[in-house]
């Protein structure tokens, strides 16, 4: 047993002479020292042996694993240091190189018309503001003098909040995904916040889908409310807007309408983007305007029976409003030539990233 004691300390130091890396020194390592390893698994028969033999031969085996050890930590931190510096000659990277550029996304083409859009009316003194895109009946409708039962809501084709197949009702009636930012108007005016120059940009929904409409799109709602603002500071506001927003080359259109919460109503419309006013794209009738119109949207004198719902004078205050379907907005512009505004939300990087 001491023989093998010495025989196993022997090989061990004589192959820790002829490992050449780190790898090769932790096959050794295993294979003497190991917990299933030579020096181990001679240590088993110790039990077996007479009790003074044991204790010389178990004293021993100490002293070898000690040596055994030490010789290896040596060893190991040798080749170790020697690694590290031929790691630093061959693994090093030149930090003056230029980096790899990641991929760098943009904000989508309504998300860059929606910031422009608020950037023209702030400079009109009219603030951003956010009223909530699932709303109540009373402000979607009832608060803008559209009682329950009155057919002109049938226009809006709106989508109801249901659970389980019964649409949700509360006290200010049924809850609806507002199909346009104008429940915005009482709202502002609850604020009790005078004059208001107000610009609503939400979301709205419809059950609506073809090439100028989708289900899901955005308004940005106008609402001026101050003692003595007539329909001049309306035509003056739209000028303003159109000039900034679309170029001096487009002209506009008021066109007489009729919407339950203003009197006078009226529709918006300028020369199409896409035609330029023609009609005609490629030959074909144009599939947006079909006239060389197209309509930017709805505005008009705030009724009286808004201005009371929200708690107003008609008699002390007036104002106006106007309510812009964001998409069709931006595709008027003339450098955007879309045919299908259905495209914007199809999230094809080969449409959005040419802009
Ligand atoms: C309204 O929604 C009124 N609330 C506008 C208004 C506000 C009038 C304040 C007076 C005073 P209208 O339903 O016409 O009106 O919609 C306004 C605009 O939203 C449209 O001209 C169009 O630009 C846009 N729009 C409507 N439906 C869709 C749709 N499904 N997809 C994309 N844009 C739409």
């Amino acid at each position: 047993m001491k023989n093998d004691l010495d025989n196993i300390k022997n090989e061990f130091l004589k192959a820790l002479e002829d490992v050449s890396d780190s790898l090769g020194l932790e096959d050794l390592r295993v294979e003497y020292l190991g917990r299933k390893g030579k020096l181990s698994q001679l240590m088993k028969q110790l039990p077996s042996m007479a009790e003074d033999v044991r204790r010389e031969v178990g004293q021993l085996g100490n002293d070898v694993k000690k040596t055994l050890e030490l010789a290896f930590t040596e060893v190991s931190s040798a080749m170790n240091a020697s690694e590290d510096v031929a790691r630093q000659q061959t693994d090093w990277i030149d930090v003056t190189q230029p980096g790899v550029r990641p991929p760098g996304g943009h904000l989508h083409l309504v998300t860059q018309a929606i910031d422009e859009v608020s950037t023209i009316f702030k400079r009109l003194g009219f603030v951003s503001t956010r009223h909530p895109e699932v709303d109540w009946d009373y402000y979607a409708f009832e608060s803008l003098n559209m009682p329950k039962t009155h057919p002109a809501r049938d226009e809006w084709e709106t989508f109801f909040i249901g659970d389980g197949g019964t649409v949700q009702e509360g006290k200010k009636g049924k809850v609806v995904l507002t199909p346009h930012t104008s429940n915005g108007q009482v709202r502002e005016m609850e604020k009790k916040q005078l004059p208001i120059r107000m610009i609503n940009i939400n979301k709205t929904y419809r059950r609506q889908s073809d090439a100028s409409h989708t289900p899901m799109f955005h308004q940005f709602e106008g609402l001026m409310i101050d003692k003595g603002v007539t329909i001049t500071h309306l035509k003056g506001v739209f000028d303003y807007f159109v000039k900034e927003f679309f170029g001096p080359e487009r002209e506009v259109r008021l066109r007489p309408f009729h919407f339950r919460f203003t009197e006078p109503s009226m529709e918006l419309d300028i020369t199409c983007g896409v035609c330029l006013g023609s009609g005609e794209n490629e030959g074909m009738k144009c599939k947006i305007c079909k006239e060389g119109w197209v309509e930017l949207g709805g505005a008009g004198m705030v009724h009286p029976n808004v201005l009371r719902a929200g708690g107003l004078d008609p008699d002390v205050y007036s104002g106006f409003a106007f309510g812009w379907g964001v998409e069709r907005t931006m595709v008027m512009k003339s450098d955007i030539n879309i045919d299908d505004i259905r495209v914007l939300y199809r999230n094809d990087l080969r449409f959005l990233e040419q802009f």
